[in-house]
């Protein structure tokens, strides 16, 4: 299988995040991407290869044009504000929340990121632009290589991107690899497409992009947001609107369950992937289901990933995969491998 690698990801390394009242170190790090390359290249996956360069025309299919405009120009706009701003990463302090108006977009930079972001744990950084355009090039280069023929392909990118919606990040995410993948695949002609989320935390942003559209399916296996991040999306009763009705499954689990309930949850969310009959499968691919995960309440342990592979090639469905969550990084590496590895065989 193919790999499209950020070679620009080590440009986003955020600091700090705010978490229960303090200031803690990051668990998105770089070395995350770095152990799953070399864990590709030792046991010889397949190639890794830079990203064409993509039309930017694919992220306004995505991304409010506003909202990208704001992320382009975002760290410029914070050290205008205050040369010294420079020296420590941009984190948001006030939402235009609780009848607070959101129509009005503020000239001060520190409103206009609240304006815009949903958690204070997602620091924006000099480089998150640079890093997040990069990775979106990664997954449109992996859909544009599934579309021409290719069985599979794998972007392995960070920042991750499923939290991260039409007009808003937070959860580490800016732009929303998963949902460019699948415009991507859309806009090449493809009718339907699927887009199975099997991180750890539910894909609020790519739901929230999907949710009233008939062409793209979203399901998603996660932590139970009556616990879990995002906490405020997630749950079972969100089925789609409008268009879309019927086009959304969550699939929410307790913390604590382990992999063979959480295999019967992603046989059924592929029965309902194929019941769309899509001309493709997008993974969002994150490995934060794992039992020695510090953020996350999985149970899953590294060998389990072949049969989560061996499942997913079953679906026999051009398959994108998109390299999201995962924060025990040692085992980084071997876990996402064991998925792809899984995958190819039972898909050779
Ligand atoms: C991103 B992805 C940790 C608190 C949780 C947000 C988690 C975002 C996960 N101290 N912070 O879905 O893996
Ligand atoms: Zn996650």
């Amino acid at each position: 299988m193919i790999t499209f690698y950020n070679h620009a990801h080590t440009l986003h390394q955020g600091k700090m995040e705010m978490f229960r009242g303090q200031m803690v170190p990051c668990f998105e790090v770089p070395a995350r991407a770095d152990h799953v390359l070399s864990e590709i290249v030792a046991r010889r996956l397949g190639t890794v290869a830079s990203p064409q360069p993509f039309d930017p025309a694919v992220l306004a299919g995505i991304h409010d044009p506003a909202y990208l405009q704001f992320l382009e120009h975002a760290w410029d706009d914070w050290v205008a504000m205050d040369p010294a701003n420079k020296d420590h990463d941009a984190l948001p302090s006030v939402w235009p929340n609780h009848g607070l108006r959101s129509d009005v977009l503020p000239e001060n930079f520190a409103a206009r990121m609240g304006r815009y972001a949903f958690d204070t744990g997602s620091p924006l950084t000099s480089g998150t632009w640079a890093a997040a355009l990069e990775g979106a090039s990664c997954a449109v280069s992996a859909a544009h290589h599934v579309f021409d023929g290719a069985r599979a392909a794998f972007s392995l990118s960070r920042p991750p991107g499923h939290h991260a919606g039409s007009d808003f990040f937070g959860g580490y995410c800016f732009l929303n690899n998963a949902a460019l993948a699948a415009q991507a695949l859309r806009d090449r002609g493809m009718e339907r497409v699927a887009i199975l989320d099997i991180d750890y935390h539910h894909g609020n942003g790519t739901q929230q992009i999907f949710y009233q559209r008939p062409d793209v399916f979203f399901a998603s296996i996660h932590g139970d947001p009556r616990t879990e991040y995002p906490f405020f999306l997630g749950h079972a009763d969100e089925t789609g609107a409008g268009a879309g009705v019927g086009c959304n499954l969550n699939l929410p689990m307790p913390r604590g369950t382990g992999f063979k309930v959480w295999r019967v949850a992603l046989k059924h969310a592929l029965r309902r992937v194929l019941e769309f009959r899509p001309q493709a499968l997008v993974v969002s691919l994150g490995l934060d289901t794992f039992e020695g995960d510090p953020i996350s309440g999985f149970k899953l342990q590294s060998a389990d990933y072949y049969a989560v592979g061996e499942d997913l090639a079953a679906a026999d469905l051009p398959t994108v995969f998109i390299f999201e969550g995962g924060y025990a990084v040692a085992q980084l590496g071997v876990n996402a491998v064991n998925v792809l590895e899984g995958f190819e065989r039972a898909a050779a």
